[in-house]
């Protein structure tokens, strides 16, 4: 028996919830507009394959990495509920069509996307049912099941997750059921819709015509919108410290799009603590950029609305990087082509967000990791790596800044490097390329010092660091710690003190050099951080960032704080 509940429109703190009468029009009455990978017209939503992977270091592989519906609608539920989806356009030899309901959403790691609890109900190509479930304890899925439907055309899937278990309807047909491990434990359900490119590259994905979720068991169902993005704001904060310091200063961190509209607390402290936000992943690429000639912003304009609604810059990142890139990107062998495409992508990507970002970092880690680079005549640039760097050699950066320059006159523009706060030839080389491209009047505002002090030889003097941004204030250019995180050992003694200390020593330098415009860390919370044990599954988080897996500040916060406040 259905319950039909009423219940008030209000804030939940997640967002407003809207009805829990018995069938809820999921797609008609709620915002797809901003879902990756789909067109609304007319109520309806077009699904295309979007392609999108998450590739290995050297772009090999790659792990799929289909869009949710992050701006959109979600479902709380204390229990059995239904979810119908009439697809059109679907078992037609060309590809599987998917619905995917998320129990939690997934989480990008390093080269790594950590599937957390999922169900996925979808049509084959070849026109069956097919259910799987990720139980949250691998990347494949857990159970996979198939049931004969010969469905094709139009078919409305109907999944009920009814206590333990998942029944599955297709056209009010029983196909049968699946154990469900606890997929919906936590009470919440997010959408995502997938279409598999299958042997048809052009294949222009099915539609959904109809999304109905549906309380069962006389269970509450509630369907929760997109929650806002304006943060509460306090005085006794980084950003609010920032603010009082002497020169524009901006204090910032990389953000990744999932917590954000999911995680209320990451939420909270991403858009109360800093005054600058650095997109973690999907600025790049292989998210924005999946397909030749194929652009999707919306996860990337999802962070710059963040941004806007928190008064913080975007320091946006990145253009040109050798990592992170589609396969595609590399398919070219002709040089004139892959300057083609580097051009294209720049003027696309930077073009598009014209206006909406303070900076660019348009080239990305050039230095090579390869001691030969620094005396083959290569002048320390990396280079069979780099798909760029072999079909321009070091042209690649000059053309890279002059094309972000011209699609967006007013950002301030940077190259991005590592292990370049310490002495050494790699930091000799960069200074000589900064200052080649000075000479040769390339428009490069700044230079990001990442500051990844991933084991404790990593860990560098302020002093040594200091200089390197005294040397750049001589050619002109500005710098920035665009990417601290000081991993600590479980067993390392004052650890937490340590990482305390090294990261408000480059905060200190960074203040007192004018020079240096602003310090960031890489991510801010151990909860999502990019330094996770991903050997193992689940993840073991690292201790790296200034706030912990629970989101409690740690000494490191503290220390920030206190730098800022004895701020020049
Ligand atoms: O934290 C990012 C991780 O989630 C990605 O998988 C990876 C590859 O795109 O990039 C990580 O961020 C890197 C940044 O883009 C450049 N400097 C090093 C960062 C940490 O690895």
């Amino acid at each position: 028996m259905l319950l039909v509940m009423a219940v008030a429109a209000g804030c939940t703190g997640q967002g407003e919830s809207i009805g829990g009468r018995s069938d809820e029009d999921l797609l008609r009455n709620h915002n797809w507009t901003q879902m990756p990978g789909t067109t609304a017209q007319n109520g309806i939503l077009r699904v295309s394959a979007s392609d999108r992977h998450i590739v290995e270091q050297d772009s090999s592989g790659g792990q799929p990495n289909p869009p949710l519906n992050l701006a959109g609608p979600h479902l709380r539920s204390d229990g059995d509920f239904t979810v119908t989806a009439r697809m059109s356009g679907v078992g037609d030899d060309d590809g599987d069509s998917w619905l995917r309901l998320y129990g939690r959403v997934p989480v990008i790691y390093d080269e790594w996307r950590q599937e957390r609890p999922s169900l996925r109900v979808g049509v084959t190509a070849d026109g069956r049912v097919r259910v799987q479930i990720w139980d949250g304890e691998g990347d494949e899925p857990a159970t996979s099941k198939d049931f004969d439907c010969g469905c094709s055309g139009t078919v409305t899937l109907a999944v009920s997750s009814i206590g333990d278990t998942f029944r599955v309807k297709a056209d009010g047909r029983q196909l049968g059921t699946v154990q469900d491990p606890g997929v919906f434990a936590e009470g919440t359900v997010w959408f995502g819709l997938e279409a598999d490119a299958g042997e048809n590259e052009r294949r222009e994905g099915w539609r959904l015509t109809q999304l109905i979720a549906r309380p069962e068991s006389g269970d509450s169902l509630r369907v929760i919108k997109a929650p806002q993005l304006r943060q509460a704001q306090s005085d006794d904060t980084l950003r609010a410290r920032a603010a009082d310091v002497e020169r524009p200063f901006d204090v910032g961190t990389a953000l990744a799009e999932n917590p954000l509209l999911t995680d209320s607390r990451y939420r909270a402290l991403a858009g109360s603590q800093f005054s600058m936000l650095t997109p973690e992943n999907a600025f790049k690429p292989q998210f924005l950029h999946p397909r030749r000639g194929v652009y999707d912003f919306r996860d990337a304009d999802l962070l710059v609305r963040f941004a806007r609604a928190n008064d913080m810059k975007v320091h946006a990142h990145t253009l040109v990087w050798h990592e992170a890139l589609p396969n595609w990107m590399r398919e070219d062998d002709d040089p004139e082509e892959v300057r083609r495409t580097m051009l294209r992508h720049i003027a696309t990507v930077a073009g598009h967000f014209k206006g909406k970002v303070a900076e660019w970092d348009v080239v990305n880690e050039p230095m090579s990791d390869d001691e030969k680079s620094y005396t083959n005549g290569n002048l320390g640039l990396r280079s069979e790596q780099s798909p760029w760097y072999e079909a321009m050699g070091e042209e690649y950066i000059d053309e890279a800044f002059r094309a972000a320059h011209r699609a967006d006159p007013k950002a301030e523009l940077f190259l991005n490097e590592y292990g370049v706060e310490e002495e050494g030839e790699r930091w000799d080389a960069l200074y000589d390329l900064i200052k080649r491209l000075k000479e040769r009047g390339v428009p490069i505002d700044g230079v990001g010092f990442q500051n990844h002090e991933y084991t404790p030889g990593d860990r560098t003097a302020p002093e040594t660091f200091r200089s390197h941004v005294q040397d750049l204030a001589e050619l002109g250019v500005q710098a920035r710690v665009s990417e601290m995180d000081v991993p600590i050992g479980e067993d390392e003694e004052d650890g937490r003190e340590t990482q305390a200390v090294e990261m408000a020593g480059k905060l200190r330098v960074c203040l007192e050099e004018p020079n240096c415009t602003s310090f960031s860390t890489w991510g801010f919370t151990d909860r999502y951080g990019s330094t996770s044990d991903t050997k193992i599954y689940p993840p073991r988080t690292a201790d790296s960032l200034p706030w912990d897996t629970d989101l409690r500040p740690k000494r490191a916060y503290e220390h920030l704080l206190e730098a800022l406040r004895a701020a020049p």
